[in-house]
């Protein structure tokens, strides 16, 4: 389990004393990880009274992926992008929202930040949980001036930090530098995301699986087989597991994360490489569930070693407690079709 703690270690003084930890350190991500708090606290701010300043709706365009974009999606977008803009770090952004790459002022800034800016939109206008997702990259050729896609197509394993921000009942924000898990939540009546767990393990095996099972029919045969041996009895607790979807991946995975158990987004007849987009979806919080000693597939394969071949691509996603995406996987390859 994680380590809980009761002092009072605010997201800021985390990050500084991280930071510490490591000499050679410019402390240049640890102001890139200050720039996306604040970010997160004025996301979260107009999240938390959307209804009331009329942020609610769409505001008529569409996204990359054909997707009415909410208005709440832009204003997140908007907010993520110019603070990163602020510290100069960050030379191009790429973002669920936008088509291309986003050059930013400084085009010899040492990092790259995919974002899911507000993650799980459809779900905005009745009010349930929703999530803002980053994923950092080290720039490989620092100084080239002409910065191209090509820069942001690295796979997962060589993010240098990534993280969600969980609007949900109380907003959390989770991140990892590769070192472990941590976990704050923001106390509004100081402005500040503090501490609340340390070093985040997920439960080996968990008895929740999550997916959307509206799509069953198209499912392949051993995702079809692993879902019933699910909904029998669970050898260690007598009981059949529990379904759980939310539909807003970032709550589900949080979930995941505290219960254990198993988030799947299989491919399907409408999404034959799966829905979710890899670079600023599924490597991220493959990363952060990795780190907490789960892992991420794809069906076949460790979903941050997938080499990208497009800045919006998608990928089937199996991730949660090492016991059930095992579990899981070995059904797909045991019951292939035919
Ligand atoms: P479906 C939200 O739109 C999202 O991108 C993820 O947050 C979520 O896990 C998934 O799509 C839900 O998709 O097809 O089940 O509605």
């Amino acid at each position: 389990m994680s380590t809980k703690t009761n002092k009072l270690i605010t997201l800021d003084e985390y990050i500084i004393q991280a930071q510490n930890r490591f000499p050679g350190a410019t402390g240049e991500l640890s102001q890139l990880l200050r720039d996306i708090g604040l970010a997160a606290k004025i996301i979260s701010r107009e999240v938390n009274k959307a209804g009331i300043t009329n942020l609610l709706g769409v505001d008529g365009s569409t996204n990359v992926h054909g997707e009415s974009v909410k208005k709440l999606d832009l204003f997140a977008d908007q907010q993520m992008i110019s603070a990163l803009d602020r510290s100069l770090i960050t030379c191009m952004v790429i973002s669920e929202e936008n088509d291309g790459i986003v050059r930013l002022n400084s085009q010899g800034g040492k990092y790259i930040v995919y974002l899911d800016p507000l993650d799980g939109s459809s779900n905005i206008d009745v009010n349930v949980s929703i999530g803002s997702i980053f994923s950092i990259y080290m720039r490989e050729a620092r100084f080239d001036p002409n910065l191209v896609e090509a820069d942001a197509l690295q796979p997962g394993i060589r993010q240098v930090a990534a993280g969600y921000v969980l609007y949900g009942s109380s907003t959390i924000l989770c991140y990892t530098t590769g070192m472990g898990v941590s976990a704050f939540t923001l106390d509004p009546s100081l402005g500040e995301f503090i501490l609340s767990e340390d070093n985040f393990e997920i439960p080996d095996h968990g008895t929740i699986y999550s997916i959307n099972e509206g799509s069953y029919n198209s499912w392949e045969l051993g995702l079809k087989k692993y879902i019933k041996y699910c909904q029998e009895v669970d050898e260690e607790t007598g009981r059949p597991y529990s379904a759980r979807y939310i539909g807003s991946m970032v709550a589900d995975i949080h979930r995941t994360l505290v219960k254990g158990g198993i988030f799947i987004y299989p491919s399907s007849n409408r999404y034959p490489n799966g829905k979710l987009r890899l670079m600023y979806e599924c490597n991220p919080l493959s990363f952060i569930i990795e780190q907490a000693g789960g892992i991420a597939m794809d069906g076949l394969g460790r979903i941050m070693e997938i080499q990208p071949n497009a800045i919006h691509e998608r990928t089937p996603i199996y991730i949660g407690s090492k016991k059930n995406v095992e579990k899981a996987v070995e059904f797909l390859a045991n019951h292939t079709e035919g």
